[in-house]
């Protein structure tokens, strides 16, 4: 019941109260199910699963959302844009993009790894966007109810240089968002628990509680370094750090 009224709401584009707010009591196990029930769904539709997402990984996405611990997501191949990208909003409800590190795995992980064990697991570490588009109203949500939502997730993009070429200096990369060529937010990789592995990490022992794991393939995206970023169609953005650039068009 959960699951079909955030699904019709991402199908309409139609945003729905949150269920905390309608005195709809979720617990975090209950709202994993929800989600594990929208992943079916999408996989019987003919949508691939293709990887995961951390949220909440950083201060000021918390501050952003007023809640406090990481939460994951799942990711459809189909979510991720392809060059030139371009956002299409007639779809979504009110999107907003936040910078992130991507991780592409070339071998899996289970239970509890260790940072540098996670690093051998990576063939690629990129810059990429997020799209988020909260289901409900406002983007206003408690945990249980952004869990249940797939942790907002809507699309994405992935840039194409390498970071781990340089890894040893990611910590201190400067992460530059504009949006129509003004400086609107600025991060850091460390903001994700210090370093993107430990997003990472993080991400394989709560997937572990769950009696899955993260197979190779697989896309990881490691949690907003910045406070989200609204967009409108007609907008721009552009992010950018010492080895690459991502435009995005909002169509
Ligand atoms: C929740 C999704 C959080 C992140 O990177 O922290 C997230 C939201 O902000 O709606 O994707
Ligand atoms: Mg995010």
């Amino acid at each position: 019941m959960i699951a079909e009224k955030l699904y019709e709401a991402r199908r309409t584009a139609k945003a729905i109260p949150s269920f905390s707010s309608v005195g709809v009591a979720l617990d975090l196990v209950q709202a994993y199910e929800v989600q594990n029930t929208l992943l079916e769904r999408d996989l019987s539709s003919g949508r691939a699963l293709c990887g995961y997402k951390l949220g909440l990984t950083s201060r000021a996405k918390q501050i952003d959302v007023g809640v406090d611990q990481p939460i994951l997501g799942y990711l459809c191949a189909d979510s991720e844009l392809t060059y030139p990208f371009q956002l299409p909003t007639a779809s979504l409800i009110h999107p907003r993009v936040e910078p992130e590190i991507a991780f592409v795995l070339k071998q899996g992980l289970v239970g509890k790894v260790s940072a540098r064990e996670a690093l051998k697991a990576v063939e690629m570490a990129v810059l990429a966007l997020e799209v988020i588009d909260s289901r409900y109203e406002n983007f206003q949500f408690q945990l249980a109810d952004v869990v249940a939502d797939n942790t907002s997730a809507s699309h994405f993009v992935m840039g194409s240089k390498n970071l781990l070429n340089d890894w040893d200096r990611i910590e201190t990369l400067g992460v530059l968002l504009t949006k129509n060529g003004e400086l609107v937010q600025t991060g850091t990789p460390a903001a994700t628990l210090g370093n993107p592995l430990n997003a990472l990490v993080a991400l394989v022992e709560l997937l572990s509680g769950q009696g899955k794991e993260l197979k190779a393939g697989a896309v990881v995206l490691t949690g907003g370094l910045t406070a989200s970023i609204p967009v409108l169609k007609g907008d721009w953005i552009e992010v950018r750090s010492q080895h690459d650039k991502l435009t995005l068009e909002i169509a």
